[in-house]
């Protein structure tokens, strides 16, 4: 299989941890690709018309895209269970979806202030977007840490990208403040090889 692979990306992050976690990483082969939305990586509208990490070229040839039905594949692939069984995975997928949310609203910030003319940046705009992640942050701790604290699934590991993100990106806003159980679970998810492997570099 072929990964279109970048090494900041958030979104790709949670699949190299479930390969990882999973032992598929002899299967897949990087492809470096990077781009934003000013600017596609050449040809990879063939793959993915979004042009957007992660893509995955499956070994018949047909791409998938989109980070979670990457994760949620390369789980049946491997029949890891890292979406649980029977009505249990309705959290795990919820919790995936928070995580994943904090991504994207961290994903626009960023955008905001690297990719957008100075003159046309949008502050109120981007202090949405921060309100957001820190709603979902206080949910977390306050509602979802017996999750956190389950066997290892896909909840989990988009929470912990989603973390690492907002150090890499916001750490100004340290988020950790007041989220003491969550900053302390991070702490410990963050020594697991899969999370050390793969830093953003
Ligand atoms: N929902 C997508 C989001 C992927 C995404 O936005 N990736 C970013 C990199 S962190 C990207 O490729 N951006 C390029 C663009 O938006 O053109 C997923 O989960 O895979």
């Amino acid at each position: 299989m072929k990964l279109h692979h970048s090494t900041t990306s958030p979104y790709v992050r949670k699949v190299m941890v479930i390969l990882h976690e999973t032992g598929q990483l002899d299967d897949v082969e990087l492809i470096p690709t990077s781009g934003t939305p000013l600017d596609p990586a050449d040809g990879f509208a063939a793959v993915n018309p979004l042009t957007k990490v992660p893509a995955l070229t499956r070994e018949d040839g047909g791409a998938i895209y989109d980070s979670r039905i990457i994760c949620r594949y390369l789980d049946a692939r491997a029949g890891a269970g890292l979406y649980g069984a029977g009505d249990a995975t309705w959290d795990i997928q919820t919790l995936e979806a928070t995580g994943e949310g904090m991504i994207d609203a961290a994903l626009l910030m960023a955008y905001e202030w690297r990719l957008r003319p100075e003159e046309l940046r949008f502050e109120a705009w981007s202090e949405g977007q921060w309100d957001k992640i820190a709603r979902a942050l206080d949910v977390i701790e306050s509602r979802w840490m017996a999750h956190m604290h389950a066997p290892l699934n896909a909840g989990q590991i988009a929470v912990a990208c989603a973390l690492g993100y907002l150090d890499l990106r916001n750490a100004d806003r340290n988020w950790r403040e007041n989220r003491p159980e969550l900053a302390a679970w991070f702490d410990a998810f963050s020594t697991r090889s899969s999370m050390t492997a793969t830093l953003p570099g």
